[in-house]
């Protein structure tokens, strides 16, 4: 008997294997700064499909444990963790995957690059990314509120290098109240002894093991919703292993992201340091959301691209029905659809990210930090989506291997669902875009930019049928645009979701034709046939709601159980 046994999905360096990465670099980047850095990406990459992949398996395996009590009865809340979770936070930090974005040794490109490492280093890091995530996101609300030896002390700590020195952030936000109603916060400041102690519940903290965080709060003389809110830098520990006035509930139950201990905290006086303005709290952290938002756009993005590497690579050795399973249409037709879409995913993502590097470096316009506003929630939103549809497609492409946990397919699903709820929900960031358009001119500034962008891809002769397509997308948006800011303010919030998406998409075609415009005529051959299936199939159309359709879907939905 010929007995057939699979072979798996092979790792490659995961720099060389992902199809667009370095192209987008060296169109991106100076040259003087993309040499050393395809260098290093290589060096990376390699790293990051074997020793930190190993690590990050070992992590998913060896799941945070509670300890709640020494073995003499003590309260102690300790939390256990894998050995190489710690060699994932000390090598965060030799990787300089968050100090980079902080030395800015390329100025305005030192973000793309972080960025462009945090990508590779995501789907194997265990979800490493969340810890980091929120450690450079505190350290940029230290950079720009900081006004203390304290914040000056923390700041160090969290862009350091030096493993022995690194530190990691959590956000102590979300309460039983949910995570999107801020304005509900019901943790209390009370000054004892000229000290500010909080006191309350946090319901979702994942970088519970980290040394600080930063908690939003309300004195009791502070007024009722989100604007009544001020910001705390809290340590987490007083000393070695005795946690800050903190008790650890449980950690929590989760479909995804084992190796990160997620956790209820009770504050029970916890010694808190201010920071930012009083009652200004959640203005302060949104300069964190921003970064943490960004993240978790690198991360979709990452996850998606590891999924569609080990499917492309799984069936290039996959025989069905007599031939390889990558020189079949149908196959072919799906995951292209699925390339689609991750690539416009990423080609955002790295254009945010490279408005953020200038930002910080004061290189941007007004306008650039109005479309960085804009397009932050709308990125976040798509990206976040996308990931979810690739990594339910890679498993099916997979068949029942796919569904197996040992193949180490599923954990891209079930770790891909926690995109669009970490970091804010899909509606409610469809909301934060509504309220951006309405309250300032960032969706002119976009457009203009759009306009901009075309016209230079004009100009370049050989991109002329893709820089029609690209006007008659921005055309018909801008068309659908004006219908929808002269409707109501329930039309304009039923239309937003809508909206948001093709927002999304129609920058992302802008986005790719004009890095297509930029390449060789051997790479627009490459371009060419993504950026048509692009206009023909994934570009679609959005259309605003009308006060019929409002009334029709809320008269449906009350009535849907009442046959
Ligand atoms: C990794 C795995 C993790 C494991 C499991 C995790 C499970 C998930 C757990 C979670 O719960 S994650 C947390 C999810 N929650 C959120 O992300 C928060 C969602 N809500 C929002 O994003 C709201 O828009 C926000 C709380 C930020 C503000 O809403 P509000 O309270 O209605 O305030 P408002 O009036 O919109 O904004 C207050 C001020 O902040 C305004 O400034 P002004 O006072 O000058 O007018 C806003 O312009 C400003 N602001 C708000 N968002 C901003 C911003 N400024 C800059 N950037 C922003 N993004």
């Amino acid at each position: 008997m010929n007995e057939f046994f699979q072979e798996p999905p092979q790792l490659s360096n995961t720099y060389s294997g992902n199809r667009w990465l370095k192209n987008y670099l060296r169109y991106k980047l100076p040259k003087d700064v993309f040499a050393p850095t395809h260098a290093s990406l290589l060096s990376f990459g390699e790293k990051c499909s074997n020793e930190y992949f190993e690590l990050a398996r070992t992590a998913e395996r060896e799941k945070p444990e509670l300890v709640p009590f020494d073995p003499w009865g003590r309260r102690v809340d300790r939390i256990r963790m894998s050995p190489a979770w710690q060699l994932l936070q000390d090598s965060s930090a030799r990787e300089e995957l968050i100090s980079m974005a902080y030395r800015r040794p390329l100025g305005e490109y030192s973000r793309l690059v972080q960025f462009s490492k945090l990508l590779l280093f995501h789907p194997s890091s265990a979800f490493f990314t969340c810890p980091l995530a929120m450690a450079d996101g505190a350290a940029r609300v230290l950079e720009v509120y900081g006004r203390d030896d304290v914040h000056r002390d923390a700041f160090a700590h969290l862009t350091s290098s030096n493993p022995e020195t690194f530190w990691t952030s959590g956000q102590w936000m979300t309460e039983r109240t949910g995570g999107s109603d801020v304005s509900q916060t019901s943790t209390q400041v009370r000054i004892e002894d000229g000290v500010a102690r909080l006191y309350g519940t946090k319901w979702f903290s994942s970088a519970t093991t980290s040394a600080m965080a930063l908690a939003l709060a309300r004195y009791p003389d502070s007024p009722a919703g989100s604007r009544g809110l001020s910001l705390f830098l809290v340590k987490t520990y007083t000393q070695k292993d005795v946690l800050n006035h903190i008790r650890v509930l449980r950690l929590k139950d989760k479909l995804g992201t084992w190796a990160l201990p997620t956790a209820e905290l009770s504050l029970e006086g916890t010694v808190a340091h201010p920071l930012g303005e009083r009652d200004q709290g959640v203005k302060t952290v949104a300069t964190m959301l921003n970064i943490t938002r960004l993240y978790n756009s690198v991360c979709s993005v990452g996850q998606a691209t590891r999924a569609l590497e080990l499917l492309g690579d799984y069936s290039s050795r996959r025989q069905v029905f007599g031939r390889r399973l990558d020189e079949q249409v149908l196959h072919a037709s799906t995951f292209a659809d699925e390339e689609l879409k991750t690539l416009a995913g990423f080609v955002l993502t790295m254009e945010l990210v490279h408005l953020l590097g200038k930002e910080e470096t004061k290189k941007a316009s007004s306008a650039e930090s109005e479309i960085l506003r804009l397009m932050t929630p709308v990125c976040k939103l798509f990206t976040a989506r996308s990931a979810i549809q690739t990594a339910s497609e890679v498993v099916e492409g997979f068949g029942g291997a796919g569904y197996v946990e040992d193949a180490g397919v599923a954990v891209h699903l079930r770790d891909a669902q926690v995109f669009p709820i970490w970091e804010g929900a899909t509606n409610v960031l469809s909301l934060d875009m509504l309220r951006v358009i309405q309250k300032s001119t960032a969706l002119e500034s976009l457009s203009a930019a759009i306009q901009e962008k075309l016209r230079a891809a004009g100009a370049r002769s050989a991109a002329q049928s893709w820089v029609s397509a690209g006007i008659q997308a921005a055309d018909e948006l801008g068309r659908g645009l004006q219908v929808w800011q002269d409707g109501s303010s329930e039309e304009q919030e039923a239309g937003a979701r809508g909206l948001a998406f093709q927002l999304a998409k129609v920058y992302a075609l802008i986005l790719l034709i004009e890095w297509a415009s930029n390449a060789s005529p051997d790479e627009q051959n490459v371009f060419k046939p993504w950026i048509e299936r692009f206009v023909r199939g994934f570009l679609g159309t959005w259309t605003p709601s009308s006060r019929e359709d409002c009334d029709r879907v809320k008269d449906m939905w009350s009535r849907r159980l009442n046959l």
